[in-house]
């Protein structure tokens, strides 16, 4: 087995096995390409048993997430059917490991991403947006990690909940999508607030940024992907409690929910 396949494999195991590893870097050298090398791989595992990738992901978008997790780059993670959950349903925390929920926006491709066109061409392929919960669940013990070690973790994606879609063009044509204010609320209460300018000043920047990582990395985003441009918030514990309530609220974009099953 080659050194990536190796350390894919010991990720995978610890996902499937909700058995959380030391980091990768505590013992190889390990670099931000082959980080990703071994993403692809641990992707490729799970399509290999049936799993369909439908879109990605960001992080590190958010300061206040940045300097949470003591990292300073944006990093791609890939999503697949299989960790989704539908608006409003419920989420299998025996799932996870240590798990945490961040509110986010969500974008969906109407058009592949064309990581040579400028920024405004690349923003026409964004046909809509829709508030979003996504689960983070590091395989890492302590859920502690150097960029390359969260890298090859498919940085931490876990699961996700999508809100109501809406059409971006009419969207913007009322809102400004740079400054909505976010809350996610854990049993009614309020664990985070934050605003949607904290997602790179912007979250349509994450889509020039989707399409640099995607191309230089050999990530695919053709049209119907889901893109989850990143937190607005730190993350908060996902609650360990049967039937506890999560919601994000988008102002002007509305709530997206899920119960703790
Ligand atoms: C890495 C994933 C971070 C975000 O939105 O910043 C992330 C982690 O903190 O485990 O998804």
């Amino acid at each position: 087995m080659s050194d990536i396949a190796e350390l894919a494999d010991r990720l995978d195991r610890a996902r499937t096995g909700r058995a959380p590893i030391v980091q990768l870097t505590a013992g190889t050298e390990v670099d931000l390409e082959s980080a990703y090398l071994v993403q692809r791989e641990g992707i490729a595992l799970r399509v290999g048993r049936g799993e369909r990738v439908v879109g990605v992901k960001l992080g590190f978008t958010s300061k206040a997430k940045a300097e949470q997790m003591g990292v300073s780059d944006v990093i791609l993670g890939v999503m697949t059917a299989q960790t989704q959950t539908e608006d409003g349903g419920e989420i299998d925390r025996s799932r996870f490991i240590h798990p945490r929920v961040e509110p986010e926006i969500a974008l969906l491709l109407g058009a592949d991403l064309d990581p040579a066109a400028p920024a405004d061409e690349q923003l026409a392929a964004v046909a809509q947006v829709a508030p979003a919960l996504e689960i983070i669940d590091s395989r890492y013990r302590d859920f502690r990690f150097s960029l390359a070690d969260v890298v090859a973790d498919n940085t931490s994606a876990a699961g996700f909940v999508v809100g109501e879609w809406r059409d971006l063009a009419t969207v913007l044509s009322d809102l400004d999508l740079a400054d909505l204010e976010v809350t996610l609320e854990i049993d009614g209460e309020v664990a985070e607030t934050g605003s949607t300018g904290d997602i790179l000043g912007d979250p349509l920047r994450a889509v020039a940024a989707v399409a640099r990582l995607a191309s230089q990395h050999g990530v695919p985003a053709p049209a119907g992907s889901i893109i989850l441009a990143g937190a607005a918030t730190a993350a908060a514990p996902l609650p360990d409690r049967a039937g506890a309530q999560v919601v994000a609220t988008v102002a002007g974009l509305g709530s997206v929910s899920c119960t703790i099953g």
